[in-house]
């Protein structure tokens, strides 16, 4: 039900994400507009009770607050440009998914326009949204954040990195990094094994990753301090055990493309002298050029 005295909110972009978004934000009883290129995508939310705009410049006119949550950077400028006359005093909430330089150049065009301007990386998948789990990380006007907080927390739980636009972006790009390792890594697991792919995730795959994942402290402490002892894992065995997968995987007709890129900077660590090194080592490899 709709609640006059909460904050008025404009969604722009009704993907799967952004109907997820405004869904929320109309359950919890904000007054809502949406708008989408294809505006049949805001049927079900308009019989919900939101209120579909039939320019994107009228969908900003609605609100103070504009999230826009659209493919990406290019399309949300390209979609927000008719109604660049209209930002003035609004504050947009930009959760589309991007790069640093891409937040901080919408920040700074948002702001030109007198805009207030929020970053925002979700890290949830739909239908997580409004509900517990689900983490936003934002970044860009504290001033904005500290304002909307109550009508952000409809969508999840937020944390606030600082006032450079870009680094929701960062770390939310670094994250997704961190997970498609992860589905690297699955897919080669269940690639490799016969049987269901669901009983081998079950019984072994999950309960496995789900015990190295108590290593990445340790290992994040010797990034931290450029020291990567090896304690109980050496580098050149774990260069052995690699070599085996891939073997046994050319054996059973598995590509290791997935695999070959480690391997290639394990093997290229080992022969610079680190074999004695736990595998943290490689991010010397990693970073060369980065900051
Ligand atoms: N879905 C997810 O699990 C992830 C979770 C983490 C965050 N991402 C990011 O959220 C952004 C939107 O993702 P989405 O899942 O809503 O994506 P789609 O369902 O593909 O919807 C895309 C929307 O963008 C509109 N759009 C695309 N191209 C154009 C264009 N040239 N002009 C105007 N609008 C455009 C599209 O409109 P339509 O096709 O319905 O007309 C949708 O509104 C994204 O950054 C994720 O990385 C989601």
């Amino acid at each position: 039900m709709v609640t006059d005295n909460l904050t008025p909110v404009t969604v722009v972009g009704l993907g799967d994400m952004g109907r997820a978004l405004a869904a929320a934000l109309l359950a919890a009883g904000h007054p809502t507009t949406v708008w989408n290129r294809t505006p049949h995508r805001a049927d079900d939310l308009v019989r919900a009770g939101a209120t579909r705009a039939d320019t994107v410049a009228g969908a900003v006119r609605a609100s103070r607050v504009v999230v826009v949550c659209l493919l990406d950077y290019p399309t949300a400028r390209e979609v927000l440009a008719p109604a660049a006359g209209e930002l003035a005093g609004r504050t947009v909430v930009n959760l589309t998914n991007g790069t640093p330089a891409e937040a901080t150049a919408t920040a700074r065009w948002v702001r030109g326009l007198g805009g207030d301007y929020l970053d925002g990386g979700i890290m949830a998948i739909p239908r997580m949204i409004g509900q517990p789990g689900a983490l936003i990380l934002y970044s860009g006007s504290e001033a904005a954040y500290r304002a909307e907080r109550a009508l952000l927390e409809r969508l999840g739980a937020g944390r606030f990195l600082g006032a450079d636009p870009g680094a929701a972006a960062l770390h939310d790009l670094a994250l997704l990094a961190g997970m498609y390792g992860l589905f690297g890594g699955f897919l080669h697991a269940v690639a490799m094994v016969d049987g269901p792919a669901r009983a081998f995730t079950d019984e072994l795959l999950v309960p496995w990753l789900t015990a190295m994942t108590g290593v990445l402290p340790e290992l994040a402490d010797q990034i931290d301090a450029e020291k990567y002892p090896a304690e109980s894992a050496n580098l050149a065995m774990q260069a052995v055990s690699i070599a085996n997968i891939t073997a046994a995987s050319a054996d059973r007709g598995v590509d290791p493309a997935l695999l070959a890129p480690l391997r290639a900077l394990v093997d290229r660590r080992v022969a610079q002298g680190s074999g004695g090194d736990d595998i943290s080592t490689v991010v010397e490899l990693l970073r060369v050029g980065a900051r």
